[in-house]
């Protein structure tokens, strides 16, 4: 099996993937047709990556919204796990956006800094999770775009298990959705009104993303966070709105704009699932879906 080409990154040492070995996991999709790796645990060697983006003197910037209830439930504890898992060893900028800024949890943070960014509550749910591509569009061509080279964005309703480090980083990076990634092409949930933006055609789409982690260059997510942030206008328009809301969208935009890398489900996984042989060490969980007690 050849180096997938195209997890080639600009702004880091041209062979960033020289330290892929994409072969140590025969059972499983490790390359896309597009020649785009995907990150399996066992197929990278988190040291060689970790010391190649240490050279680069790079700041990852990790961002999440806590808007509600969702903060007093989530928040701490996926900063905490963070510290503990994501990005060790490298510069790190937390950014937290919410309406409550004062009811952020002081933590003790080490290699991380903590920027709180104050956001609007909207009174759709459904609006609090698409309001967020275009809150990070703004926020990316502020402060963040500013200090970050890359960064990865987040649900909240989760938190680190394991090792999430810049074997992660590329140019454009999407997620396997842990409940679709072995499913056929035509079950995927996209959407398939052709009224919305977000549509696909039978045939189309490469896999189900998962809009609870994503990431990539400023340049690259500014331009993902724009083409949703407009998608969802245009439906707004028309008096529709996506299956899925704004994940829906990013499927269209990764099915238009190839990501360079994919992350295997490992590093968002759901142990609702249970465990299953190919998920070796997942790095990120779910929290238990708890839609009775704070959809309403
Ligand atoms: C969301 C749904 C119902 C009730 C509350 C909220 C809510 C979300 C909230 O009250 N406060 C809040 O800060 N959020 C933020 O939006 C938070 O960061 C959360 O992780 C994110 C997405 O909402 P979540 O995690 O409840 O939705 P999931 O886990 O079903 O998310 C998938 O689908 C969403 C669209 O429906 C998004 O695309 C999300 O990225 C996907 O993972
Ligand atoms: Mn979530």
């Amino acid at each position: 099996m050849g180096v997938c080409p195209s997890a080639r990154m600009p702004l880091l040492s041209d062979n960033f993937t020289g330290f892929l070995r994409p072969w140590a996991r025969p059972e499983v999709l490790t390359c896309t047709s597009w020649g785009a790796p995907i990150i399996w645990d066992g197929t990278f060697d988190p040291d060689v990556a970790q010391q190649k983006v240490r050279q680069q003197n790079l700041t990852i910037g990790l961002t999440v919204f806590a808007v509600g209830r969702y903060l007093e439930k989530y928040l701490a504890r996926f900063l905490e796990t963070a510290e503990q898992h994501f990005m060790v060893g490298q510069r790190v900028v937390y950014y937290v956006f919410t309406e409550r800024p004062a009811a952020v949890p002081h933590m003790a943070l080490g290699q991380g800094r903590l920027r709180v960014e104050y956001v609007a509550r909207e009174r759709r749910w459904q609006d609090v999770s698409m309001e967020r591509m275009r809150t990070l569009h703004e926020a990316l061509g502020g402060r963040l775009g500013r200090e970050a080279h890359f960064v990865i964005c987040m649900d909240v309703d989760q938190h680190f298990s394991g090792a999430f480090g810049p074997e992660v980083l590329a140019e454009s990076v999407a997620q396997l959705h842990a409940w679709h990634y072995h499913w056929p092409r035509w079950l995927l949930p996209f959407e398939r009104d052709a009224r919305s933006a977000a549509a696909l055609g039978p045939g189309e789409g490469d896999f189900y993303y998962h809009a609870a982690v994503f990431g990539g260059s400023v340049a690259a997510v500014r331009k993902l966070t724009a083409h949703c942030a407009q998608a969802m206008l245009r439906d707004r328009a028309r008096g529709v709105e996506a299956r899925w809301h704004d994940e829906s969208h990013l499927n269209k935009f990764f099915w238009l704009h190839k990501p360079a890398k994919v992350l295997s489900p490992e590093f968002c996984w759901s142990p609702e699932i249970g465990s299953r042989a190919e998920i070796r060490r997942p790095r990120l969980l779910w929290a238990p879906k708890e839609y009775a007690v704070v959809r309403d």
